[in-house]
């Protein structure tokens, strides 16, 4: 796919305030400073459209990013941020949860991994989660071009076999790295392919009101 667009369109602390669930949409999500916003810079070919940081937490809200006029990326904020309080903590997990169950426009949650950390239990957690509530979800390794592709292949391996302890199999995953592009051309055409099925929802009610039929 070609990106021949991509704007900021808002940003939304309440769940009730998004735009319309009338567009495909994909949420990226991950650890605080896994590479969120900068993996959406380069998939865009924007560089300063998503904020970027070296310090952790800098994602902060649900932000909407609107591709060709006809799809969203939606950059969310970190979790797992060591130094946010307990308080802090829930209420990002009230606030994405909340976000992730009910966006009835959501195709795929793209949830980022740090190629370079043993398997962590929050992402493992996370994606036990997004597998019970039965969300479409695609793991995206990141920093690749921090060390050699072996010792990503064996970072892969790993999470493989700690995620297998409760999947029969391994979701679909990309390698990819902001700095070389590697795995943006893969991305983009994943979108490009769920795009080609996506149907306006339907609403019977107010989408946000109704909850996701189980
Ligand atoms: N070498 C390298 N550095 C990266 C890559 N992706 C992100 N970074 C760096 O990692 C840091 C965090 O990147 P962000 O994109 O802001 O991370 P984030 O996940 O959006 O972080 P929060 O919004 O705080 O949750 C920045 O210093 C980036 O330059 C990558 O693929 N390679
Ligand atoms: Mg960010």
């Amino acid at each position: 796919m070609i990106v021949k667009s991509a704007e900021f369109i808002c940003s939304n602390s309440q769940v009730s305030k998004l735009p319309p669930p009338v567009k495909a949409e994909y949420a990226f999500i991950g650890r605080s400073n896994v590479g969120k916003s900068s993996l959406i810079n380069t998939l865009t070919g924007k560089k300063g459209l998503a904020k970027t940081s070296q310090t952790p937490g800098k994602t902060q809200l649900i932000n909407h990013f609107l591709i060709n006029e006809s799809w969203y990326i939606v950059d969310l904020p970190g979790y797992g941020y060591a130094r946010a309080s307990k308080t802090e903590k829930a209420k990002w997990d009230k606030f994405i949860h909340t976000y992730l169950d009910k966006r009835e426009s959501l195709q795929c949650v793209m949830v980022l991994i740090d190629s370079r950390l043993e398997p962590q239990k929050i992402d493992l957690e996370f994606c036990n989660w997004l597998g019970e509530k039965g969300l479409s979800f695609v793991l995206v390794f990141t920093k690749v071009d921090k060390q050699s592709s072996i010792k990503t292949d064996q970072g892969i391996a790993k999470f493989r076999k700690a995620l297998l302890a409760t999947f029969d199999e391994m979701p679909q995953f990309f390698i990819t790295s902001s700095e070389t592009q590697q795995g943006r051309e893969e991305i983009l055409e994943f979108i490009d392919v769920v795009n080609q099925n996506f149907e306006v929802p339907v609403f019977l009610g107010s989408p946000l009101e109704r909850g996701r039929e189980e």
